[in-house]
């Protein structure tokens, strides 16, 4: 399975034995500094690295394809360009996490595979239809508001190249959050009809954002180890409230209301208390039955074919270079 990287091993019997390298791993990370593609590092640590990285890159590329439907229909010339933009800034974002990935040791493609076969996960958001023009605006400024608050954090986690790689996507990703927010400016100011389409579109993706950020940390099983690796360094639940905390003035300020009977203002901790987001529909969403999973899987397996001829042609090109010239003309 691994590609890189196997030379860490303490394989060398006059190296050092496998609890030092795990204490002064973990000493390298409680003094913030960085673990980088050579250094040896634990199996967990690797593993639990493949998984996060390789998941965020398959949500971004599968992240394409509820905006991508829309390009077509987009409104105006210049909201058509900004929304084509947003689409292929979330497909770059997906190829340099997969690069991340792969300096774990992990190949693009078993990582592609296991997206393709149903294996890995990717976000639940992205297995909600986008069914109005609206659904633009609520998915910038909410999922890409929600995907900021959690990977501002991870411009900060102990592994080097997923560090690196999110600094640029958080860059583009706040001129996502601005474009959505601005369409939702846009409609909330325009005609009745334009408003009850922006509310509609907070009805149905306010929820599914709220979950976005993972299950409550009371069953979050991964949490705990990852703050410890300082992958993480927020919790699921401390996000969410960062997050709503955030978006519920800006909700305020376009005059439409959050489908949130419970939510109110706490004058004590300045906080947002909210409902219960319904567990069960996201427990069933990332077990592949959300009202999309099927359908986003069958695009992007078919796109993977269609593409097949383009991958051949590239590896036969890239097979004939590394042959030795035989003198005759080609
Ligand atoms: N959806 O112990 P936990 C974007 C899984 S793309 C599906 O809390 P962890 C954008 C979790 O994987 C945004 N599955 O896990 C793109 C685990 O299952 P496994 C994508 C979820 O890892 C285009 C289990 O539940 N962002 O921004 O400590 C257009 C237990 O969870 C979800 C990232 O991927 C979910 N929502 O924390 C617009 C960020 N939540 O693997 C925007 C990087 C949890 O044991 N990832 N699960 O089978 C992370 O920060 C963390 O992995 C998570 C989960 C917070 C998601």
């Amino acid at each position: 399975m691994y590609t890189q990287g196997l030379d860490q091993q303490p394989d060398d019997p006059s190296g050092p034995a496998d609890d030092e390298l795990a204490e002064r791993f973990q000493a390298r990370i409680d003094a913030e500094g960085r673990i980088e593609p050579k250094d040896w590092m634990p199996e967990g640590y690797r593993r639990t690295l493949i998984r996060q990285i390789a998941q965020h890159a398959h949500s971004e590329v599968v992240g394409m394809l509820p905006e991508g439907n829309w390009i077509t229909r987009a409104p105006t010339l210049r909201r058509k360009a900004v929304l084509l933009a947003k689409v292929q800034d979330e497909g770059g974002h997906g190829m340099y996490l997969y690069s991340a990935a792969e300096t774990l040791g992990v190949s693009r493609a078993e990582m592609i595979e296991q997206l393709l076969s149903g294996k890995a996960k990717y976000s639940s958001i992205f297995n909600y239809p986008a069914l109005t023009w609206a659904d633009m605006g609520a998915i910038g400024w909410l999922v890409d508001g929600a995907a900021i608050m959690n990977q501002i954090p991870l411009c900060r986690c102990s592994y080097g190249p997923y560090a690196r790689a999110m600094v640029r996507v958080c860059k583009e990703e706040s001129f996502h959050q601005r474009q959505g927010f601005e369409i939702m400016l846009t409609l909330c100011r325009g005609t009745s009809a334009q408003k009850n389409l922006a509310q509609d579109a907070l009805n149905r993706w306010w929820w599914p954002v709220v979950m976005m950020f993972g299950p409550s940390d009371r069953d979050s099983i991964h949490s705990d180890q990852n703050m410890r690796w300082k992958i993480k360094r927020f919790s699921n639940d401390e996000l969410r409230q960062k997050f709503i905390d955030a978006t519920v003035p800006q909700a305020e300020f376009l005059g439409l209301s959050i489908p949130d009977p419970a939510l109110r203002l706490d004058p004590a901790s300045g906080h947002y208390h909210y409902g219960e987001p319904d567990w069960n529909e996201f427990r069933e969403v990332i077990k592949g039955n959300g009202p999309c999973n099927r359908d986003r899987l069958a695009v992007r397996r078919k796109a993977h074919e269609d593409g097949r001829w383009v991958r051949d042609a590239a590896q036969a090109y890239a097979n004939k270079r590394r042959a030795p010239a035989t003198g005759q003309a080609a």
